[in-house]
């Protein structure tokens, strides 16, 4: 009854201390201080070091500590073994509001207001669109998209979602597919990716992507919320797009590399607003509840939920 907790660029003590206070009874070991590899039946990842989870002959499980798992499929070494990932109202409802703030940060300008408080520049005579007004594309309709889209829809926004397989939201305009992703992007003003990185989506936020969006939008050209993962966007296209006016503004919360190395001009960029990924972060009160209780359903007997499909790669 042992459990591997196998994490990188984490502070490990609070999650230590969560799992002995949720699964008291478990022996809780890290590479560093695994003993016996065959008492180990589930391993707990975050960018584990490749190579972790080998050679653990009762491993019944892997969990993800996050929602994403591109992560966990870096090492090539990975036992056969379903992986779950995390679906969890915390989690959810904290991506939503990081998408809520950043729509609303470019809705209602603040960055500009920022710039005019600085100066004690007193400018009412701005235009100023209402939510109804902004058409929001949403690349992604899964737990977090959809949450995200019913949100925004409640605050006035147009919002339309866009999924690999057609899905149903409520109040929400659907695209799926190739050229549901060429409508979808025809009547977006604001762009949030939260697609999982797989080999089909890497690369996707690229210059041809950003040529598609709506042009005739109230904000001045189209704004790009990326906090899927930093391998769906192209930066050089993103500069680039920035400097043409092809975009008119990025919110980041990931990227390419992280941490954002200091060279990056994104750093600098004035109309990009950066976060270090933590659009929703994952909290061990929050983590080791959905794990321990997924642990303790399993070992009921029931099924383990929100596995992953490794042919989909999420
Ligand atoms: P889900 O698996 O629930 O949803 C993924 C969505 O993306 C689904 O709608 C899926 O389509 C769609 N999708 C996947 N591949 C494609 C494709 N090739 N073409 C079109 N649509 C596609 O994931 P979550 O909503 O839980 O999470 C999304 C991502 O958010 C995570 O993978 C992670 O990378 C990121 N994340 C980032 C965080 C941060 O702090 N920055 C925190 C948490 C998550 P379909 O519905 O047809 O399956
Ligand atoms: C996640 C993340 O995938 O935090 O949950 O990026």
């Amino acid at each position: 009854m042992t459990i591997l907790l196998a994490v990188s660029g984490w502070d490990l003590q609070p999650w230590l201390a969560r799992l002995h206070a949720l699964l008291p009874g478990r022996e809780i070991v890290t590479p560093e201080t695994i003993g016996d590899r065959a008492a180990v039946d589930y391993a707990l990842s975050w960018r584990h070091p490749s190579g972790a989870l080998a050679d653990l002959p009762n491993l019944k499980a892997i969990f993800s500590l996050g929602a994403g798992v591109d992560h966990v499929f870096h090492d090539s070494g990975l036992p056969d073994v379903p992986i779950v990932r995390v679906v969890d109202a915390d989690l959810r409802d904290r991506m939503s509001e990081w998408v809520v703030l950043h729509a609303l940060i470019h809705l209602r300008q603040q960055r500009m207001y920022d710039w005019q408080q600085d100066q004690q520049i007193w400018d009412e005579d701005i235009d100023q669109p209402a939510a109804a007004d902004i058409r929001v594309g949403i690349l992604g309709l899964g737990a977090l998209g959809a949450d995200a889209a019913r949100k925004l829809a409640t605050i006035g926004f147009d919002v339309a979602g866009w999924s690999r397989s057609p899905r149903d939201v409520e109040t929400i305009a659907c695209f799926h597919g190739a050229d549901g992703l060429e409508a979808m992007l025809a009547r977006t003003d604001i762009l949030v990716a939260l697609l999982p990185l797989t080999p089909q989506t890497r690369g996707i936020l690229n210059a041809a992507l950003f040529a598609k969006l709506a042009t005739d939008g109230r904000l001045g050209g189209p704004i790009l919320l990326n906090a899927g993962r930093g391998g769906l966007q192209v930066e050089a296209d993103i500069l680039a797009a920035l400097d043409t006016g092809v975009l008119k503004a990025a919110s980041l919360d990931v990227f390419e590399v992280e941490p954002l190395p200091k060279a990056s001009p994104l750093w600098r960029h004035p109309r990009v607003t950066i976060s270090p990924h933590n659009a929703a972060v994952s909290t061990p009160d929050a983590i080791v509840r959905y794990i321990a209780d997924q642990i303790a359903a399993y070992e009921r007997g029931e099924k383990l939920r929100n596995v992953v499909d490794r042919a989909t790669g999420y």
